[in-house]
């Protein structure tokens, strides 16, 4: 891939942001972080530009959500609000991201949002997942919007097998399909990965194990991301639905043997529970989805710890 004038970015993430602490605080970048710090999803960004051939729209993005429930869709001042509450009632909760249900380049919201909280919370870290199509050119924006946290879920680096995945793409206005739609994709997500590493961002991948699919290639999306500079990457499972609903999911041991075979070159996320994109607290214990009474004891466990940080 020839380096073009739009994989570079003319602004850098803020030297003054403590990109050691960040992670340290992160509950997806961190193993460690997982059970002392969360993180919050806000559910703002409805629209897709993309459709993935194993994503069924009436759910949420499955690249970052489980399937089968349907997120209520916030503004962005909604948005604010429910995170005032949840971080006051929770101050574990170190990090909030937009994960979808849909893109959030696609939805101009998404920026809206993270300005409204960055403004009100200026110490927390703001992390977003994306498809990466428009990655490149909207980069600037993402910098600018104070987001330190950057996934984009990649799931080949060869076009002939991203376009098994994709079934069309809408690419500044046109819709683009097969081989033709996966080079556009491949590029600007590889693009937009160097620009974000480039500019300082702290850049993790998705990619979803398909059986039959993309198995065989995880390894070399592992390599290219190494050279890349990317600092984490998650292999996440196939969810089986929309046009890939008669497919076989990895199991958990191919998953851990190809996640094995990408350790040497780039750093393995394995603790991903596949949240859903309006999921708040610790990742496995989302308390969008627990009683009042477990939320508190949470509250307490949580309260513990931070004053005996040496309990587990
Ligand atoms: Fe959310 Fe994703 Fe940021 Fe984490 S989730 S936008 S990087 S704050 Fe984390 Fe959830 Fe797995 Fe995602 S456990 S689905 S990897
Ligand atoms: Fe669905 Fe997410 Fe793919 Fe868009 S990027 S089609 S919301 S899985």
């Amino acid at each position: 891939m020839d380096n073009t004038e739009s994989d570079t970015c003319d602004i850098q993430v803020s030297k003054g942001e403590d990109m050691k602490r960040i992670i340290a605080q992160h509950p997806c970048y961190s193993k460690d972080a997982q059970h002392k710090y969360g993180r919050i999803h806000l559910a703002v960004a409805p629209k897709c530009n993309i459709q993935c051939n194993y994503c069924d729209r009436k759910f949420d993005c499955v690249n970052e959500s489980r399937p089968g429930v349907t997120s209520e869709v916030l503004s962005p001042q909604e948005a604010l609000e429910k995170t005032k509450q949840v971080l006051k009632e929770y101050p574990f909760i170190k990090v909030v991201g937009v994960a979808g249900p849909g893109d959030p380049l696609a939805n101009d919201e998404t920026f809206e949002t993270f300005r409204l909280i960055k403004e009100e919370f200026p110490d927390v870290t703001l992390c977003m997942s994306t498809n990466g199509l428009v990655l490149p050119e909207r980069l600037p924006e993402i910098i600018r919007s104070g987001v330190t946290t950057l996934t984009v879920t990649l799931n080949a680096i060869d076009p002939e097998i991203q376009a098994k995945v994709i079934g069309h793409i809408n690419y500044h206005g046109k819709i683009y399909r097969g081989v033709e739609a996966a080079e556009i994709m491949v590029k600007n997500q590889l693009e937009g990965i160097k620009a974000a590493v480039d500019a300082g961002l702290v850049v993790k991948i998705n990619t979803v194990l398909m059986p039959g699919i993309n198995d065989k290639h995880v390894i070399e999306i592992a390599k290219k991301m190494n050279e890349l500079g990317v600092f984490i990457m998650n292999v996440m499972p196939l969810i089986c639905q929309a046009k890939f609903a008669d497919m076989e999911p990895p199991s958990p041991a191919y998953r851990q043997e190809v996640q094995d075979s990408c350790e040497p070159y780039v750093q393995q996320m394995r603790h991903c529970r596949q949240c859903r994109s309006d999921a708040f607290g610790l990742i496995g214990k989302d308390l969008s989805q627990m009683s009042e009474e477990r939320r508190n004891l949470i509250k307490l466990e949580m309260q513990k710890k931070a004053e005996d940080p040496g309990e587990k």
